[in-house]
């Protein structure tokens, strides 16, 4: 990573606060372990794209088609974002447009359904998103969100009889997949084919293994037939924070989507960020990123072999993707705020996380929640992650022995200056 001076020359002489702030960032993403399984270190040339020019352009529309003038370079670039988008993930249709994963799903409800039409959605309490119906969020007051579970949480499998039996019963307009907590992958053959029985388009939130389907280290929802696949564009695919949405097939469907995205919901994109989906479609095009998602699969692996030789809980019973949820407070009872609290302090950042059902409060969950996407960016191979799901042991179950936290933090901090966060990506 570089040096903060080398980077903010111009914020370090104007603007001494703002400067302040970006200095301290830099130097926590530097010294400290990233866990927190929806983040991960984009490359110089990404960051380099979303600090561009293009910020000053407004470009209302698609290309060639937009409602103001001067729009070469934005055409070019949203572009060159949606053709490899398209190839990345096997859709005939992309929209780069979304601000975020939480616009892209707004959009995609406004697109495929009606007010007042059903969703059926996986359990916020079993991995599910905010986004896929939460009662505190304003979707719910325009659409009727329904729910699946896991049938199993030993195992993560999902309930697909009980699925099934709710479809037919609620005549849902969407069978949404996806989750932000579920460590397992799911049977997308069984969705697509319960959505069809029930004339649902099957819709798929990929946000958090996105990168983990670009590089092929798991299966394309596409390949069985999902209608939709909605994302970010910052988790496992390494891109900036962002939105992103793909139809597999459907000219119609995809048309619809692109109204809701602009005029539905937003203004002008944001054409900087756009290009810096651009470039990071691009990395992720680079056959260096299947050997990246790969390894996230296999740090994720060592890192629960730790959980599970010293007995702790883990939702799902481990883990197929990036991501491990574990019952921190019924393994070693410590609470989830507590965990998140103690291991911040050793220098490594994960989120408190409910777990299925959880009989605790959500600001202090019994869960933690923490995945192997931002340690392998920085070239964590099995040895470093099983070494890191060791000290993070360590450090809660000797939680009170400051001594012992000051030497993890010590070790933590010489595995970042071993592993320092790289600028690129591609050679
Ligand atoms: N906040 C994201 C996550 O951490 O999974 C989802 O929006």
């Amino acid at each position: 990573m570089d040096t903060t001076m080398d980077l903010y020359n111009f914020i370090s002489q104007q603007d001494k606060e703002v400067f302040g702030a970006l200095e301290g960032e830099e130097k926590r993403e530097r010294e400290g372990l990233e866990l927190i399984p929806s983040e991960n270190y984009v490359s110089k040339a990404v960051r380099e794209a979303q600090g561009s020019i293009l910020t000053n352009k407004y470009a209302e529309g698609y290309p060639t088609k937009r409602y103001y003038g001067g729009q070469t370079y934005t055409d070019e670039v949203e572009t060159l974002a949606i053709e490899r988008a398209k190839k990345l993930f096997g859709a005939k249709f992309a929209n780069v447009q979304p601000h975020s994963g939480a616009n892209a799903n707004i959009a995609m409800y406004f697109a495929c359904l009606e007010p007042g039409d059903t969703v059926l959605g996986m359990d916020l309490s079993h991995g599910g998103h905010l986004t896929h119906g939460h009662p505190v969020t304003y979707i719910t007051k325009f659409f009727n969100f329904v729910r699946y579970k896991m049938k199993d949480t030993s195992t993560g499998e999902i309930d697909y009889d009980e699925m099934r039996e709710v479809a037919r019963k609620e005549k849902p307009k969407i069978i949404l997949a996806g989750f932000s907590a579920y460590s397992r992958e799911l049977d997308y053959a069984k969705f697509v084919s319960i959505a069809k029985e029930v004339g649902a388009y099957s819709v798929i939130d990929v946000a958090h293994i996105a990168g983990l389907i670009a590089g092929g280290a798991v299966k394309n929802p596409f390949d069985f037939g999902f209608d939709v696949m909605t994302s970010t564009t910052h988790k496992t695919l390494r891109g900036p924070r962002g939105g992103l949405i793909l139809t597999r097939e459907s000219e119609e469907l995809a048309k619809k989507i692109d109204k809701a995205v602009f005029p539905g919901f937003q203004g002008g994109p944001l054409m900087h960020v756009i290009a810096a989906k651009a470039v990071a479609f691009g990395e992720a095009l680079h056959p260096s990123f299947k050997t990246y998602a790969a390894q996230i699969l296999k740090n994720a692996k060592a890192m629960e072999a730790v959980f599970k030789n010293a007995g702790v809980r883990m939702l799902g019973g481990g883990t197929s993707n990036h991501l491990i949820l574990a019952d921190v407070f019924g393994s070693l009872g410590v609470s989830g705020k507590e965990a998140e609290e103690v291991l911040d302090r050793v220098g490594i950042t994960l989120n408190k996380n409910a777990i299925a059902d959880d009989s605790r409060k959500p600001m202090d969950p019994s869960g933690i929640r923490f995945g192997t996407p931002a340690i392998t960016t920085r070239e964590f191979k099995e040895g470093e992650s099983k070494r890191v799901a060791e000290l993070m042991l360590d450090a809660l179950k000797n939680r009170a022995d400051q001594t012992k936290l000051d030497a993890i933090h010590q070790e933590i901090k010489q595995l970042c200056a071993q592993f320092p966060i790289p600028d690129s990506f591609v050679q």
